[in-house]
This record gives C-alpha cells, sequence and structure tokens, in this order.
C-alpha cells in the first residue's frame, strides 16, 4: 500500500500564542524577542505574526532593525516565553498523536505523521483526519496550523509550506511531478543556500531542471550519494519512515486559574494534570522511577523537585509524590505564587508486549 503522509506546521507558533494570551494585542503586529541581554535592545527576533510580516520584520532579524522598521507604527515587541510555548505544544502534539498510526515530532511546531493504517490508504479519510485536526486545534487551542498531505515526509512537507498560514495542500503520487516542477531548487526541503548557489551554477533552477539533468554530471560535482539526493529530491521521492522519537521523560504542564500558593488549590491542579498523564502510561505501557514537579512563579521563574522510587506505573504514586514535593516547595518559598505547575516522569522503561513506542 502507498503511504500517506501528513506534515502539520503551526502557522507564526509563538506570535500566535501571544496573541491568544492578550487580548489588548490581538491583531496587531507582534514580533517575539529573544534579547540576548548584552543591551537593552541586543538580540534577535524569533519569529513575527504575519501583520509584522508585513512590514518585513521576520524570524533572524537584529531587535534593533525591527525596531527602526516599527518606528511610528503600532507594532507589540514580547520576549519569548519558552515553557508556556512548550505546555501548549504538547497538548497539540498529543492531540495529533491520537489521530495517526506514528508521529515524529521535528521541532516545537511540527510533525509528521503517517496515516497510512488508519485510513487504510484512503485520500478522503486521510483529508478528513487532516480536517479533523485543523479544527481541533482551533477549538481547543485557537490557532491555525497548515497541512500538507503526500505519500512521503518530503512531500508532505513542501505541501504544508504552499498555502500558509491555515493551509491544506493535497499531492498525490500522481501529482507530484507537477507540484514540484516549477519550484525553485532552494524551496525543496534539505537543499540549503551553498547547494542552492551549486545548483545555480550549474545552470539548474527549477525541479524540472534538476530532473532533467544528468544523474553522471550530478555526481561529479557533488558526488555519489549527494547527487543520488538531489535526483530524488526533484523528483519527490523519499522512502525515510515516520520514526517516533523515543521519550525520555513524559510532563503534563498547566496553567493556574489565578496566581496562588494555596496548597490545595495547586493540589487539585497536580490531580487533574496526573488524570491526563495516566492516560499517557496506559497507552504507552510505561513505567518510571523518577517523579518530579515544575514550578513556574509570577515572575516566570522555573523550579524542579525530585524523588526517586522502586519502577512503577502506578499514577497515585506521581500524585503522592508531588504533593511531598510541592509541601516542600511552599515551604522553601513562603512568598512566592505560582502561575503554573507541572508533573514529570522520567527514568522511563517501556514494556515490550507493547508494539512499539509507536504511540509516543
Ligand atoms: P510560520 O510557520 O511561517 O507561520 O511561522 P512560525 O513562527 O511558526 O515559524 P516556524 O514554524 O519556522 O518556527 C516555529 C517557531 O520557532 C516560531 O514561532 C519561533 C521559533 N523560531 C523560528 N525561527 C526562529 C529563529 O530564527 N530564531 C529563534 N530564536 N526562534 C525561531
Ligand atoms: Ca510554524
Ligand atoms: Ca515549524
Amino acid at each position: 500500500m502507498k503511504r500517506i503522509i501528513m506534515h502539520v506546521d503551526l502557522d507564526s507558533f509563538y506570535a500566535s500564542l501571544e496573541e491568544n494570551r492578550d487580548p489588548a494585542i490581538k491583531g496587531k503586529p507582534v514580533v517575539i524577542c529573544v534579547y540576548s541581554g548584552r543591551s537593552e535592545e541586543s538580540g534577535a527576533v524569533s519569529t513575527s505574526n504575519y501583520k509584522a510580516r508585513a512590514f518585513g520584520i521576520k524570524a533572524g532579524m537584529p531587535i534593533v532593525i525591527a525596531k527602526r522598521i516599527a518606528k511610528g507604527k503600532d507594532v507589540v515587541f514580547l520576549p519569548v516565553d519558552m515553557d508556556y510555548y512548550r505546555e501548549i505544544s504538547e497538548r497539540i502534539m498529543d492531540l495529533m498523536e491520537e489521530e495517526s498510526d506514528t508521529m515524529e515530532q521535528v521541532s516545537i511546531d511540527e510533525a509528521y505523521l503517517d496515516v497510512t493504517e488508519l485510513t487504510d490508504g484512503n485520500w478522503d479519510k486521510a483529508i478528513e483526519i487532516a480536517k479533523s485536526i485543523k479544527e481541533k486545534i482551533s477549538s481547543q487551542e485557537e490557532l491555525t496550523a497548515s497541512v500538507g498531505l503526500s505519500t512521503n515526509k518530503f512531500v508532505a512537507k513542501i505541501a504544508s509550506d504552499f498555502q500558509k498560514p491555515n493551509g491544506l495542500t493535497i499531492v498525490k503520487e500522481e501529482e507530484i511531478i507537477n507540484f514540484l516542477k516549477y519550484m525553485s531548487v532552494s524551496n525543496l526541503h534539505g537543499i540549503g543556500e551553498k547547494t542552492t548557489k551549486a545548483l545555480n551554477d550549474l545552470g539548474i533552477q527549477t525541479a524540472k531542471d534538476l530532473s532533467e539533468y544528468g544523474l553522471k554530471e550530478l555526481e561529479e560535482v557533488f558526488g555519489k550519494n549527494k547527487a543520488r539526493l538531489l535526483h530524488n529530491k526533484s523528483l519527490g521521492i523519499d522512502d525515510s519512515p515516520v520514526e517516533p522519537r523515543e521519550k525520555k521523560q513524559l510532563s503534563r504542564i498547566g496553567t493556574l486559574k489565578e496566581d496562588t500558593n494555596d496548597q490545595n488549590v495547586i493540589y487539585e491542579k497536580i490531580i487533574e494534570l496526573a488524570k491526563d498523564m495516566e492516560i499517557r502510561i496506559l497507552k504507552n505501557n510505561v513505567s518510571f522511577r523518577t517523579v518530579s514537579i515544575i514550578t513556574i512563579d509570577t515572575e516566570l521563574k522555573t523550579q524542579t523537585k525530585s524523588d526517586t522510587i522502586p519502577q512503577t506505573r502506578e499514577i497515585q504514586k506521581v500524585i503522592n509524590i508531588s504533593k511531598v514535593l510541592l509541601e516542600k516547595y511552599l515551604k522553601e518559598n513562603p512568598d512566592k505564587k505560582l502561575r503554573r505547575v507541572g508533573i514529570r516522569i522520567s527514568n522511563l522503561e517501556f514494556s515490550k508486549a507493547q508494539k512499539t513506542l509507536d504511540d509516543f
């Protein structure tokens, strides 16, 4: 059976999250920055939303330049809040994992999903899954994602990038050649600046040019392996499997309704998170030795406290240990309030009886 592979990438991820978090900035151009700390404005732009991109402000640009462009305009600049982005990312990855045979997370906001078995190779079913994933991401997290569907990871990735934001691009086997044909080689995922330049020097601009260039001639310039790889890219050939990454730990973080140091309120949140974690533990047949709590206070300072016990898969152990660790934290930090709290299990062991780590 031909595979059906999906690539999902969230749209202007960090910036969209910040817009959702603060109604006052929703709809404005938003720029997310990584401040290096050397001077007040040194550092680089991590990402920007589409409104800010329309001014030319984009990822990688020095903050100073972005501010210069934004001068006189109502542009919002914010620092990154990685803990928060990871929390939402985890939830989205979970919901996508539920809708696939196997999932390979490739970064904080994107993943490949193999849906071949789930759909029995049926494209209509796959399109339904893609729409359902987009709908869930939208209703549960108020975010949009761009999705590509094809028969391999390489083409699915290019497809997800084809209509952004909020796109859904389907490229069936027989459409691949036409889909890629007039694309510039720099748009073929995995071909970087240097290779693009080298190809351009050979008079190769598009995927079609590349596919028509002799393999022997390519080998002379790039060597056997790379030449084959380039040739395959030009034709949209890619056999690489969707490979779930083996997890070292499993965590759940949640935001408290309000900043608090009330032990009972925080404990209740922990129990809620533990319920969610229990589902993952059962589904993946995993046991653990270490339990941690993660505390994020109102100044966004993160602390972790851990305890290690004999191997177990009992969620009640997570709850009990977390309670003790929380008491300890509150005793040591009497004047702090928490904004978010999390639980984590690590030192994981996966039971061999389970088919694989596929469900992670
Ligand atoms: P998109 O996918 O074009 O709609 O926009 P983003 O913002 O989702 O961009 P993407 O998918 O390339 O990257 C996902 C997140 O990773 C993004 O929201 C911020 C972060 N990121 C991307 N590029 C950079 C970078 O050059 N520097 C830093 N620090 N972070 C980056
Ligand atoms: Ca993205
Ligand atoms: Ca991405």
